[in-house]
């Protein structure tokens, strides 16, 4: 065994995992930081995910009719668990995913937020009393529980995704079924762990009330095609959701979808640079350029492109690339050897079309792992490499004279996640947040378009899928509104003033 797959052992050893969990299986796992295998996992078979789907379904009717502060209680109890395990999980991020310690810790600790939210959310479940038009009437509106759940996630973020599903879904009274990437089912196997240590300490949990399903396609389109899974909430590429969104459309269940991003910031001439720096290297090179959220494009003011520009190339050329386990470092390895290829496709089109590439060549790392300097690449337009999301390290600059026109070229792609302005001056900041401004979800002023926080709704328009997840009132996708109206009265007057004598 080598030592990351024995370092890998012991990490999912101490969060709980059974050794048999991950030894033995067909399918292999491998550290994106060395190339190497580091544990083999079983894959769920169709019939599996039938079974999984109802015991799900059974666990949520048991589920639905416990009162929902006390349904917070255990969401209470998994962030303790998260809280314990923190330091671990973390590390098993980094070794499975490849992100740098600090983003493995931060992404343990965006759980742990969300876990905190549910709990408050759980009291707050509120619905509306609406004005009725009837006399001795009340009309309301209540929130009940859906169903089963299924969540699809993403390598890129391999626990949180599911946390800010599962966290709202516990508390709505629903159970989960989580399918997540099949390159990082280790992670999941933990958290799973975690998730039973805390039902194990609560009294009134059904079993299967969060179930998993390792595998490949198989799993994700059992939980797709499911009459029994009321919503599923998917992370991913658009391919993805363009396969996902039809099938649930034709069953009439809900879809969440969190597809591609192509983001972008706007640098106006007031800006602060050295703030603007940071918050552009930042976006753009962390998590090696693979979140959903990571800045690809930079429409930079002609008045200052000269002075930013070649800073940023000088950010470019000595940020530390290497192991993510090492303390100094901030850019990871890419997740896989077809990552890289889409990233040398991607420059390549964008020299065919007169793009200037700074960095983006191989760097030396840890065995056969894959680490880039990630790439500034100077475009004189938006053209059809800047307008496709490449899932690796890439930032467009572009030059830009006048804001509106810069705008334009924010919204003037297929995706819609997020983007963010950089200016001191409110009335730049306030048009690029008004109606027509950014058509993103997420529009920001002087912080980069990457890094939210839980509290806000996350999740954008267009390509992007238009799902919202994690704060505000994301809560309502994973409940069933209902809507009552009930007469108080000993007369029965309909509404509309109709009439209907017997
Ligand atoms: C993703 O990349 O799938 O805003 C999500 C961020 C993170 C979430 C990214 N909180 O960058």
């Amino acid at each position: 065994m080598s030592g990351l797959a024995q370092d890998t052992a012991a990490l999912l050893g101490r969060l709980g995992v059974a050794t048999s969990a991950f030894t033995g299986g067909q399918r292999s796992v491998t550290s994106p930081i060395s190339g190497e295998v580091v544990a083999h996992v079983h894959d769920a078979t169709a019939d599996d995910a039938a079974r999984a789907i109802d015991a799900a379904h059974d666990a949520f009717l048991a589920w639905r009719s416990v009162p929902a502060p006390r349904r917070g209680e255990l969401v209470r109890l998994l962030g303790e668990e998260l809280r314990v395990a923190k330091a671990d999980l973390g590390m098993l991020v980094t070794l499975e995913a490849g992100k740098t310690i600090s983003e493995g810790l931060g992404e343990v600790q965006e759980m742990i937020d969300i876990c905190d939210y549910a709990v408050g959310l759980s009291r707050q479940l509120f619905g509306l009393t609406l004005a009725t038009e009837r006399p001795d009437h009340r009309m309301m509106e209540t929130w009940q529980p859906l169903g089963v759940v299924g969540v699809i996630s993403a390598f890129n973020f391999p626990v949180a995704v599911w946390s800010w599903n599962a966290a709202l879904a516990l508390v709505c009274g629903d159970s989960v079924v989580w399918k997540p990437s099949e390159k990082t089912p280790l992670t999941a196997l933990a958290v799973h762990a975690l998730f039973e240590r805390a039902a194990a300490r609560f009294a009134d949990a059904p079993a299967s009330l969060c179930a998993l399903l390792i595998g490949d396609r198989i799993a994700g389109e059992a939980l797709v095609a499911a009459p029994k899974v009321r919503i599923v909430s998917a992370t991913g590429s658009t391919a993805m959701g363009r396969a996902v969104g039809p099938i649930l459309a034709a069953r009439f269940a809900r879809s969440l979808l969190e597809l591609g991003g192509n983001n972008a910031a706007i640098v106006c001439p007031s800006a602060d640079l050295d703030l603007t720096l940071r918050g552009v290297a930042f976006a753009a090179m962390g998590t090696a350029g693979q979140r959903c959220t990571t800045l690809r494009r930079l429409f930079v003011h002609d008045s200052v492109y000269d002075t930013l520009v070649p800073r940023l190339k000088a950010a470019y050329a000595s940020v530390r690339i290497g192991d993510p386990r090492a303390a100094d470092t901030l850019v990871g390895p890419l997740i896989d050897p077809a990552s890289l290829a889409e990233m040398e496709r991607a420059l390549s089109d964008a020299r065919a079309d007169g793009g200037v590439v700074t960095g983006g060549e191989r760097v030396a790392g840890p065995g056969e792992g894959i680490y880039v300097r990630p790439a500034l690449v100077e475009m004189s337009h938006q053209g059809e490499a800047v307008r496709r999301e490449t899932f690796a390290p890439i930032l467009y600059v572009m030059r830009y004279t006048d804001l509106a026109d810069a705008i334009h070229r924010n919204n003037d792609v297929p995706q819609g996640l997020s983007s963010s302005i950089f200016t001191n001056d409110v009335r730049e900041a306030e048009r690029f947040c008004c109606a027509t401004g950014s058509d993103c979800g997420i529009a920001n002023v002087n912080i980069g378009p990457s890094g939210a926080e839980i509290g806000g709704a996350f999740g954008g328009e267009k390509e992007t899928g238009g799902g919202r997840e994690a704060g505000s009132d994301s809560w309502k996708a994973y409940m069933r509104r209902t809507t009552n109206t009930v007469n108080y009265g000993s007369t029965l007057p309909l509404a509309q003033g109709v009439v209907f004598e017997i």
